[in-house]
This record gives structure tokens, C-alpha cells and sequence, in this order.
């Protein structure tokens, strides 16, 4: 849809258009949503952040949700082929356009449908819906399957872009970031080189006494992905987010039957380093830092169908409320 038009999430959209609808339902429910910049892209584009805090006398616990496109794909490592992904890099990488589409919808949900105004009593969105929008606008006009930031590090490759979830200050540069500039894991030339880390960095650290819970949204493959990315040691409380994570795999799969399976990043996928969720638990210390991969299993991969969007908004709504309500209640 053009600028101004209301999202229908039977399509998937840029990032002006998911800001035109940023500002639609803003200006809608000005009494619960606030809107911030939280900085800007390497190219200029705004990222924004949502603030959806209704005013309600209950205890709430604020939760920091990220959203697209920083992030960008799965890479399945093959056990026995270790040429596998050079090989296919093309193919397994991409953009995770499921991901804003399923957070925007759920927002919208959260907001307009009454059966769930009870909820916002009792929670304090931080909600970034497009955390990489110079890659997501690249994926709409240059290459569909771009996984990295925009920005360029003089290289003399002439490569460009970073890995945003490598770009962190978390074992910066070991297991599973490549030092390639040509790569879809390059860490970049040094943690929080990119503008797009720095804003979520410097917005953690502003308000990490509050958050509660930091949960980063990725795709595809359907896990629910706890910490540590850089290791294969667990934090001394992972029993507690062992239990959180497993009631959130439980309500996902009451509606549709979709099945996700939660662990650690290595138990489940392949070592990461300097990831969003592992620098956000341990180095800013909030408890409950973790990441989500939505739909499929791999027989779309990142090519979606639009018409699984709301399904996977139903199911993850449910998912989110589960261990939301679950983390507060604890
Ligand atoms: N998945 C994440 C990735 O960056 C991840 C998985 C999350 C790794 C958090 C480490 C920490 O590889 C996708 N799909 O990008
Ligand atoms: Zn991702």
C-alpha cells in the first residue's frame, strides 16, 4: 500500500509503509503509544521506537521486543558439509520479512481488539518494528535475499554491510562471525560499528533497570533460542528460562499445531557471537534475553507466503502473552 494506507498483513511491506502505519494507529491511541527515535540508519532512515504503555493502576513489567530486519537470516549449517553454506549462501540467506509483518500485527491486535485489553494493563512494550530498514528497503529494491546492514567499511572487496547480529560486544569476533567483509556473518570492524546496534545498545543501557524482558525476533526454522550464542555454557539461570521458553513453545502450538522446539543457540542451530540477546543478558544483565525464529520449517524459508502472516501472528500473540503473563506472574 501507498504511504498512509493501513497495513492489511496480506502483503509484505517497507519500512515507510510499516511507519505510515506507526503513525496511524499513534495518532489513533495517543494516550498509549508514544513514538521515539532511537536513532538513524547508515543511509538516514529513522529507526523508531514504540512505546505502548497504557495507563492502568496494575503492576507492569516492560518488555523490549526487536523486529526485523536487523537481523536477518537462518543459516543452517549441515553437520557433514562444511562447504554447504558457502555454497548455498544465496539460497538460505535472507531477509525475515515474517518478522515486522507478525510483530506489527500482533501490536495492532493488542490495540484494537478488546478481548485483549486486559493485557495492556499489564505490560510496557518497547517495541522496535524495523531494526535494519536500509537492508529491509534493499531486500524490496536490490537483492531479495540480503541478510546485512548497508553500510560500507572501505573495503577492499568492495563488499558492504554487516552482520548487525554479530556486531555486538559479546565475544566480538569468535565462534560463528566471520571476518570477511564479503561474508553474510561479517561482525563488521569493531562491535557497535553499526548505527543500528548503538541505538539498541544505547537504549538498553538507558532503561535496562526496567526491562524485564528482551526478546529478538528472527526466521525462519521455529525455535525459540535462549543463551548464550558464543557458547556452549549456560548462564547459571538458564533453568529459569528453560521453564518461560517451554510455556511459550506450549501456546504456540495450541492454535495450529506448529511445532517449535526451545534450547540453547548451540544446542538448537550453531555457534553466534556478538549476538543481540547474548550481549543484552550478559553484558547489560537483563534476566529474560532471548530470541524467537518464526515460520516455516524451510519449505518457504524466508519466501513466506503473505497469507501465513496473520496465522503467525494468532499463534505468536498467544506464544508472547503465555510467557509475558508467566515472567510477571513469577
Ligand atoms: N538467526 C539468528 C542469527 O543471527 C541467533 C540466531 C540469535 C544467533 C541470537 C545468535 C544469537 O543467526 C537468524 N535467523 O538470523
Ligand atoms: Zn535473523
Amino acid at each position: 500500500g501507498a504511504p498512509g494506507t493501513k497495513l492489511t498483513w496480506d502483503a509484505y511491506y517497507d519500512s515507510h509503509e510499516i511507519y505510515a502505519w506507526v503513525d496511524e494507529i499513534t495518532a489513533q491511541f495517543p494516550e498509549i503509544i508514544t513514538t521515539q527515535s532511537i536513532g538513524k540508519s547508515t543511509k538516514g532512515r529513522e529507526l523508531m521506537l514504540m512505546r505502548i504503555n497504557k495507563p492502568s493502576d496494575q503492576q507492569k513489567i516492560s518488555v523490549f521486543l526487536n523486529s526485523t530486519g536487523i537481523i536477518a537470516g537462518l543459516i543452517i549449517f549441515q553437520q557433514d558439509e562444511s562447504c554447504f553454506f558457502r555454497d548455498s549462501m544465496k539460497d538460505i540467506h535472507a531477509r525475515e520479512w515474517i518478522t515486522s509483518a507478525t510483530t506489527t500485527w500482533i501490536f495492532n491486535e493488542l490495540l484494537t481488539n478488546e478481548a485483549y485489553a486486559a493485557e495492556l494493563d499489564k505490560f510496557d512494550f518497547h517495541y522496535v518494528p524495523v531494526l535494519n530498514p536500509d537492508g529491509l528497503a534493499y531486500t524490496h529494491n536490490g537483492d531479495r535475499l540480503w541478510r546485512k546492514t548497508l553500510s560500507e567499511h572501505n573495503s577492499f572487496w568492495r563488499c558492504f554491510g554487516v552482520d548487525a547480529n554479530r556486531n555486538f560486544d559479546k565475544s566480538f569476533g569468535g565462534p560463528g562471525a566471520s571476518h570477511d567483509e564479503c561474508s553474510e556473518l561479517y561482525h563488521g570492524p569493531s562491535a557497535f560499528s553499526e548505527p543500528e546496534t548503538q541505538a539498541v545498545r544505547d537504549y538498553i543501557l538507558a532503561n535496562k533497570d526496567d526491562i524485564k524482558i528482551y526478546l529478538d525476533v528472527h526466521s525462519y526454522s521455529q525455535l525459540i533460542l535462549l543463551p548464550y550464542g558464543d557458547t556452549s555454557e549456560k548462564p547459571d539461570d538458564y533453568a529459569d528460562l528453560l521453564e518461560k521458553g517451554l510455556i511459550m513453545e506450549d501456546a504456540l502450538r495450541e492454535r495450529y499445531e506448529t511445532d517449535y522446539v526451545t534450547g540453547s543457540v548451540p544446542e538448537l542451530t550453531y555457534y553466534a557471537s556478538g549476538g543481540s540477546f547474548d550481549w543484552v543478558k550478559g553484558k547489560a544483565g537483563v534476566k529474560y534475553a532471548m530470541g524467537i525464529e518464526l515460520r516455516d520449517l524451510g519449505h518457504y524459508g524466508f519466501l513466506l507466503p503473505a497469507n501465513q502472516i496473520i496465522p503467525s501472528g494468532k499463534e505468536t500473540l498467544d506464544g508472547f502473552l503465555a510467557i509475558f503473563n508467566a515472567i510477571r506472574d513469577e
